[in-house]
């Protein structure tokens, strides 16, 4: 692929890359011509992961670490940059959500919630920023959510962190533009994924979906590359502090 959304030779981590949004990411900016690191806690997923893209033509790696963990955060995006010489993009992607009524939450899962979808994501952009800006360019990329915008009931700690990366990108917008970097947000809607199968599988909240997004359906994981591949391209060069929401019209539905 060529200009205005071609990745050649680029070289993007995707974390939370070994199914779901990540993989789907990771996907559409390998098709674009990346080598894609992906990242998730799990060498032997990743690796089938990886495999699956090579087999495809496509260039793919892998970086097997948890993304609470914060010194293997600094050790792996260095390494990366050094292996690779450059780093173009990250999408820092990797999430769990923990869904109780609000009386049931421990402090604990909180904490660990946030850990992970947020202190992660703010770690990882700075490692990230540490190799990027000695070269004068690199691309941020958060997965938020609608969750960080509007908002249902139990997801307490996630949409906590979701809210977060959005003031988070924005302030890293300002400070690293100066630089040559771009920091954004992708805010997907309500996505066909593993991580959503308690909610796709309640006949209640399925039909809640369907009523609610004016689409009528849910999204399928690969319908988020594109909003990746825009953002890490030449096309997304003037994006800066930006929310973009792919949620099929859910939020701005009355
Ligand atoms: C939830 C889901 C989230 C949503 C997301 C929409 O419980 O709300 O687990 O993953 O899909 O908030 O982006």
């Amino acid at each position: 692929m060529s200009g205005l959304f071609s990745l050649q030779d680029h070289v993007a981590l995707i974390t939370g890359a070994s199914r779901g949004l990540g993989l789907a990411m990771a996907t559409a900016m390998a098709e674009a011509g990346a080598l894609v690191v992906l990242n998730g806690r799990d060498a032997a997923t990743l690796t089938a992961a990886a495999e699956g893209l090579r087999a495809r033509g496509l260039k793919a790696g892998i970086a097997a670490f948890d993304v609470s963990d914060f010194d293997a955060c600094a050790r792996e995006v260095a390494a990366i940059a050094a292996r690779h010489g450059r780093l173009d993009a990250v999408v820092l992607n990797a999430g769990i959500n923990h869904r109780k009524p609000l009386l049931e939450w421990e402090t604990e899962d909180f904490l660990r919630v946030l850990n992970i979808n947020l202190t992660g994501c703010f770690v990882l952009a700075r490692e990230a920023a540490r190799a990027m800006i000695p070269r004068g360019s690199g691309r941020i990329i958060f997965t938020g959510s609608i969750m960080g915008i509007v908002a249902r009931p139990t997801v307490h700690a996630y949409a906590a962190a979701k809210a977060g990366l959005g003031g988070m990108a924005k302030t890293l917008a300002v400070e690293l533009a100066p630089k040559g970097l771009t920091v954004n947000v992708i805010c997907p809607g309500f996505f066909d994924t593993e991580m959503n199968t308690a909610l796709t599988q309640n006949p209640e909240f399925d039909a809640w979906v369907k009523q609610r997004c004016p689409m009528g359906r849910w999204a399928q994981p690969e319908e988020l590359g594109g909003a990746a591949v825009f953002l890490a391209s030449r096309a997304g060069s003037y994006m800066n502090g930006h929310m973009l929401v792919v949620d099929g019209g859910l939020t701005i539905n009355m």
